[in-house]
């Protein structure tokens, strides 16, 4: 349904013009035009209207304030998951409240070292041959996309890899959401223990991906749909088109000046980077308008991403990238007890 209505959005305007109204969300995951037409026509549907995402994405950045970095906070020096006492719990539990607040003015956050750097190397160097395996069965016709991929944004050299719950995935994932780390306690005191795991995945963006368009991920809301995390299995400089945020994009009246006045609103808004080390992420509100960066070096950008939801919300208006046999299966309470 939601590609179709992207689609009618695409052909009725001028993708070329300063007026194109972009739709809402990711806008081609799991398309449902795959439901009502055969696949093969949604592929060359798609690719009919990639080469126009591709130039309204690279006139954006044209016009888009140069970004700054995204920087960790910096409040004080508790090591997360070392334990408490009098003090020591204090100083963490505010040091939670600063990035809760970072969160919600923003829409973003950076947290550092949620992940150690060999269980990243692991990780990236499984990711991206699972990916190349998984691309390898679609092609012989043996498996299909749906198996192991999730519709992406400017899908040329990029993919979302849906994950299987492996020991080294159970690993990292129960890690990320402890409560004793920064990361986890954000989580568990931002959307509460019962909110469902909505997505595992990876997204790799392999060199000569192209610059995204900007978008959120999830219709405007007044309470936050998602929290993602997104994990950077390797070192990601500029060069490799890291995630774009527009800070405080997470707002209504932001979301009405990014639907009504496009492109005004994109030069007016501040950005910032994710370029990250292994092992560090950006936690963002699915609100939040952000953009995957055009890799222009000659490495693999790979990104371990998983995403909780707000159990307020049955359904945030984006499908999630998560295998179906996982899907609805653990709540962020069962995750750090993994
Ligand atoms: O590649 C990234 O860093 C972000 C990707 C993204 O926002 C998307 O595919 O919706």
């Amino acid at each position: 349904m939601k590609f179709l209505l992207l689609l009618l959005l695409l052909i009725a305007s001028p993708l070329y013009t300063q007026t194109f109204a972009p739709p809402l969300s990711r806008p081609l995951k799991n398309s449902g035009l795959r439901n009502s037409v055969s696949p093969d026509a949604a592929g060359l549907l798609y690719a009919d209207q990639e080469s126009g995402l591709i130039n309204q994405a690279s006139l954006e950045g044209t016009f888009m304030k140069p970004p700054k970095s995204l920087l960790p906070l910096k409040t004080g020096t508790v090591k997360s998951g070392s334990g408490f006492g009098g003090g020591k719990e204090t100083l963490f539990k505010e040091r939670g409240r600063a990035i809760q607040k970072v969160l919600k003015k923003d829409g973003v956050v950076r947290i550092d070292g949620v992940l150690n750097k060999d269980t990243c190397a692991e990780l990236r160097s499984w990711v991206l041959r699972e990916a190349d395996l998984r691309r390898s069965e679609v092609d012989s016709g043996t498996a299909s996309i749906s198996d192991h991929f999730s519709d992406v944004l400017l899908r040329k050299n990029r993919c979302d890899l849906r994950l299987p719950l492996s020991p080294l995935v159970e690993t990292c994932v129960s890690g990320m959401t402890d409560p004793s780390t920064d990361l986890g306690y954000l989580l568990h005191s931002t959307l509460g223990p019962t909110s469902p795991l909505h997505e595992l995945a990876s997204m790799i963006s392999y060199p000569s991906s192209s610059r995204q368009t900007a978008h959120p991920d999830t219709p405007y809301n007044s309470g936050i749909p998602l929290l993602t995390i997104f994990v950077a299995l390797q070192d990601v400089d500029i060069t490799m088109g890291p995630t774009t945020f527009l800070p405080g994009t997470n707002k209504s009246d932001k979301h009405a000046k990014f639907q009504s006045d496009h492109d005004n609103f994109l030069k007016g808004s501040k950005t910032v980077c994710a370029e990250l080390k292994a092992g560090d992420c950006s936690c963002f509100d699915s609100r939040t308008i952000h953009l995957g960066g055009a890799n222009l070096s000659e490495v693999e950008r790979a990104m371990f991403y998983v995403s909780f939801r707000n159990p307020e919300f049955v359904a945030v208006g984006n499908p999630p990238s998560i295998k179906p046999e996982l899907e609805g299966k653990f709540a962020l309470e069962d995750c750090s007890r993994m």
